[in-house]
């Protein structure tokens, strides 16, 4: 059985990282299209490194931790003998934390920086201002940006993607919203004996382009479905 899965900010929720869409969506009054865009980097760029500084502080506090839904996908990936992909929209790290081997982060990663000029990309751990010195040439500085994929930019490994849906027997969408493409429309590139499956609190606008819903906490309900899964 080949399984894809997906992931979004809902599956991270309960370890701590705020999603984008919840009641905490707002970041200091500000909407997320007002930071995660291109322009708005050309057009504020300390206002979108504060933004993206916060958040890779907090990633890194000890309060931060992969939780059992997490966990609950490593396992079944090391017990898993067909293919296996887990994409994630997340940019932190909790899946590769929880031992999560193949793992396609399509909206990049926050714990690494960017060249504007070279588009070389470093793993990065600190906070990045307009005055951050060049790693390969410090007199160079405020040359890096987060490695992200902002609006209008294209997400990372959209072939491996699509060629992953189109072979999964097990398609399963767990705590994403649904509104930001291509990630959203990944349901509907399955084959129609794909068996899909979404995981979140509430529905969503593609809710009903799945076969099965399942309502509740993804700590909870992750773990339970690939109990059952494994179970048959
Ligand atoms: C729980 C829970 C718990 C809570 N348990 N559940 C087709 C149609 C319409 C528009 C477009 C389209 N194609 C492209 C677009 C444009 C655009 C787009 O989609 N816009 C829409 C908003 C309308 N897409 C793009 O621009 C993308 N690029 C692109 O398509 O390029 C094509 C191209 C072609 C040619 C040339 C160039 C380009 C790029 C999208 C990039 C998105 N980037 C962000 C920021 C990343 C960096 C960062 O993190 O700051 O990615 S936006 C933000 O949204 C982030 C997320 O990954 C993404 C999705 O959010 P997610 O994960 O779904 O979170 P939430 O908060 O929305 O939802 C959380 C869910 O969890 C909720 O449902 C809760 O109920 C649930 N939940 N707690 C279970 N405990």
């Amino acid at each position: 059985m080949n399984v894809l899965i997906l992931t979004g900010a809902g599956i991270s929720a309960e370890s701590g990282v705020p999603t984008f869409r919840g009641e905490d969506g707002l970041w200091e009054g500000h909407r997320l299209d007002e930071v995660a865009t291109p322009s708005a980097f050309e057009r504020n760029p300390h206002l979108v490194h504060r933004f993206y500084n916060e958040r890779r502080r907090s990633l890194l506090s000890e309060s931060v931790q992969p939780n059992a839904a997490h966990i609950a996908l490593a396992e079944f990936e090391a017990a898993h003998h067909d293919e296996f992909l887990l994409v994630t929209q997340n940019i932190d790290d909790l899946h590769y934390r929880a031992g999560s081997r193949n793992v396609l982060s399509m909206h990049g990663e926050l714990l690494k920086a960017k060249c504007l000029d070279s588009g070389e990309v470093f793993p990065w751990q600190e906070d990045l201002t307009m005055e951050t010195p060049h790693p390969r040439d410090p007199s160079q500085q405020g040359r890096l940006r987060p490695h992200v994929v902002w609006f209008g930019e294209m997400p990372f490994g959209l072939d491996l993607i699509s060629t992953a849906a189109q072979s999964a027997d097990l398609f399963v969408a767990i705590g994403t919203s649904a509104v930001v493409y291509p990630a959203a429309g990944i349901v509907d590139l399955t084959r129609a004996d794909c068996r899909t499956v979404e995981i979140n609190l509430d529905d969503t606008p593609q809710s009903t382009a799945f076969d099965e819903s399942i309502r509740g906490k993804a700590s909870v309900e992750v773990p339970k479905f690939l109990r059952q899964l494994t179970a048959t």
